[in-house]
């Protein structure tokens, strides 16, 4: 690097300048989610010490009901986002209906969907986790409440996507179409700094990651693509690698800067696959695409999907490109 350090306040900012309209709203909202990011990131990093594990009616040290690490990001994440009149509207993971924003506050043009903890399942066990966002423009007319309608837009539309990892360093990753660029939180600035300008993913990966535990419920076309990447044919250079953490952001991230595949396929017993496509697909999938790398269900391109409802579920996979192509040929049934 040349020696300047880029926060993530000053990218967005050049980011945002390239648009002649621009109001300055979105780097106010980046920044709304960059501070919940670093507060997510602090309680996360000290989960094992401050009790943050415990259940929601355990009671800390200083008398406060202490909240499981989910419920604090998911409120971090509506607290920072809901009052700045950037928002007219969110949805998230952890929440059943669209999340309005409070009369007492001004409503803006932006329509937020977030993951506030993905993998959460993990972190009894100190395994990485994350945050995902995507953003939109609202849809229905300015000055009302945002609504269903302007959550439910396809992921082609989005105008930014994001993904906070919170692994042995914070990373947030993100793009508003324009690449992809990743930014690593410096402790000691409480700043995120630009650490990984311009991500591509490599064309071609030598790893595979999916829940091979669920092997014998999948379709057989996706049975025949893991088999073939078992095979051993160093010439097409198998076989790959398998590596699958069950945080689909740490998954995706690790497979965005070494190349390979991501699986989460449809099964018998989750005939839609288990992914959210609002919030976790199709954020992932505009990174992976900026990034040169493909996202589809096997028979449509993630980012073309019309949402039906918040919390709808696709089959899921993406990754570098000619992995992503091999695997469509093998449920297109041209390969067997
Ligand atoms: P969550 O949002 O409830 O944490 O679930 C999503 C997670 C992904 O991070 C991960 O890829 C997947 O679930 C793992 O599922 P499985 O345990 O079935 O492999
Ligand atoms: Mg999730």
């Amino acid at each position: 690097m040349s020696g300047q350090i880029i926060t993530l306040s000053r990218h967005i900012i050049e980011e945002e300048r390239k648009h002649p309209q621009a109001t300055g709203k979105f780097t106010d909202l980046m920044n709304d989610i960059a501070f919940a990011a670093k507060l997510i990131s602090y309680n996360t990093n000290k989960a094992g010490l401050m009790d943050v594990l415990g259940e929601t009616t355990n009671v800390n040290v200083q008398g406060e009901v202490v909240k499981k690490l989910d419920v604090f990001s998911q409120q971090t994440m509506v607290n920072a986002l809901d009052h700045n009149g950037h928002t007219c509207v969110m949805a998230s993971e952890e929440e059943e209906d669209i999340i309005p924003i409070p009369e007492e506050y001004p409503l803006g043009k932006y329509v937020v969907l977030f993951d506030p903890l993905d993998g959460s399942s993990n972190i009894d066990a100190n395994v990485s986790v994350g945050t995902i966002f995507s953003i939109y423009s609202r849809i229905t007319p300015e000055g009302r409440p945002g609504t269903e309608k302007d959550c439910l837009q396809r992921g082609r539309e989005q105008i930014c996507a994001g993904y906070v990892i919170y692994g042995s360093s914070t990373m947030l990753v993100y793009t508003t179409g324009n690449g992809v660029h990743g930014f690593t939180l410096d402790p000691s600035y409480g700043e995120f700094i630009l650490s990984h300008p311009n991500i591509k993913i490599p064309k071609k990966g030598k790893i595979y990651s999916v829940n091979e535990s669920n092997f014998d419920y999948w379709k057989q076309e996706v049975k025949n693509y893991i088999h073939y990447v078992k095979q051993i044919d160093p010439p097409t250079n198998r076989p790959m690698n398998s590596r699958y953490i069950g945080s689909m952001v740490a998954d995706v991230h690790r497979n965005l800067l070494y190349g390979g595949i991501f699986l989460y396929p449809a099964s018998d017993t989750a005939p839609n696959g288990k992914l959210r496509l609002g919030y976790e697909a199709n954020p992932m999938a505009f990174i992976v695409e900026q990034a040169g790398g493909k996202a589809t269900t096997g028979k449509q391109r993630i980012l073309d999907v019309q949402p039906e409802s918040i919390h709808q579920r696709v089959p899921l996979f993406l990754g570098s490109k000619e992995d992503v192509e091999l695997l469509e040929e093998f449920i297109s049934g041209k390969r067997k």
